[in-house]
């Protein structure tokens, strides 16, 4: 009983930390989700960010860019394993299918790339960015600094270790 009693603590916590620290931005049938990006040190030029899309309406859109004050231009970037090397290349666009939720980063090696920053990005911070879709147009959004969560981990490592001399 005891035992039981601590489990359902502890998923209580859980469940309220994650509400706490989600929030999201709609336009039409779309919405935004959770936009985040993994703090930066000075001198970092590049920092990245991550964000998912719920499309509620019967049909399909696609996210086709990303812009951001904060950097001197943003890219929606794939990853790839090249002899041991992970390296990153641009991609168009992101469909988002209708009925479905898709999320860079998540089961994928998507990821926003902002480069040239024009500062460090700091933990608790948040900054502008406008996601651009086809159909549906573009919406501001407010991108959380946060440090990675566990359940992002292991794709925040591999960022860590891909080689930017693409761009
Ligand atoms: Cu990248």
């Amino acid at each position: 009983m005891f035992k039981l009693f601590k489990h359902l603590a502890f998923c209580a916590a859980f469940l309220v930390a994650v509400s706490a620290s989600a929030h999201s931005f709609k336009i039409g049938e779309l919405e935004v989700i959770h936009p985040h990006a993994r703090p930066t040190t000075p001198g970092i030029q590049n920092g990245v960010a991550w964000f998912g899309v719920k499309n509620a309406g019967a049909s399909d859109d696609r996210v086709i860019g990303v812009e951001s004050p904060i950097a001197d231009h943003a890219e929606i970037h794939d990853m790839t394993m090249d002899n041991d090397v992970m390296r990153m290349f641009k991609v168009d666009g992101v469909p988002v299918p209708a009925g479905e939720t898709v999320t860079l980063g998540q089961g994928n090696k998507l990821h926003v790339m902002l480069m040239g920053l024009k500062q460090p990005l700091k933990e608790g911070d948040a900054f502008d960015m406008t996601v651009h879709f086809e159909k549906a147009g573009s919406v501001p959004v407010q991108v959380w600094v946060e440090q990675p969560s566990a359940a992002s981990g292991a794709m925040q490592h591999q960022e860590d270790q891909h080689d930017h001399s693409a761009h």
